[in-house]
């Protein structure tokens, strides 16, 4: 039904605005959102059901690090890795080049990252970067990012990521 309003004309044209131009990106980007993503979405409880013998033990729980390899349950859902097998284990390479912060990671199916700075790392805000926006990929990949450092004293850099 959204699909059939989203790509139509006239008064049932989801969202409403005066347009004679049909939009095909959009409609294809929610169709492809069904197709690939939308089965297997799940919610930290759906995880925990397929990671833990009991949901409920505190080794299920998310600030829990039942493997021991520094990253809470909560981290593993968003990044996919595995709770109980610390050889499962998401991370990042950075180094400074030429006075360039350089990072390097791999994404995730479904999860989107974002790089965030700050001055007092209490205050974060998004890096104004082009190539810095909310994007939930279908195909994981190693993604790279050159942060530039100049005319900069001090700044705190971290990647956040986000579920749907
Ligand atoms: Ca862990």
């Amino acid at each position: 039904m959204v699909l059939t309003r989203m790509g139509s004309e006239g008064a049932s044209r989801m969202p409403p605005i005066g347009s004679n131009v049909i939009d095909t990106a959009g409609p294809q980007l929610i169709a492809d959102w069904i197709t690939n993503e939308l089965p297997t979405w799940q919610t930290y409880e759906d995880w925990q059901n397929t990671q833990f013998t009991d949901p409920s033990a505190p080794e299920a729980a998310l600030e829990a690090d039942p493997d021991g390899d520094e990253r809470t349950n909560a981290f593993e859902f968003l990044t996919r890795t595995l709770p109980k097998d610390n050889q499962s284990a998401w991370d990042l390479t950075s180094e400074v080049i030429e006075g360039n912060y350089h990072i390097g990671y791999p994404t995730v199916f479904g999860r989107a990252s974002i790089i965030e700075v700050s001055i007092d790392a209490v205050t974060w805000t998004p890096w104004q970067d082009p190539e810095n926006q909310l994007v939930y990929p279908a195909i994981p990949a190693t993604a790279f990012r050159q942060i530039p450092t100049a005319g900069i004293n001090r700044q705190f850099v971290r990647l956040r990521f986000l579920s749907r």
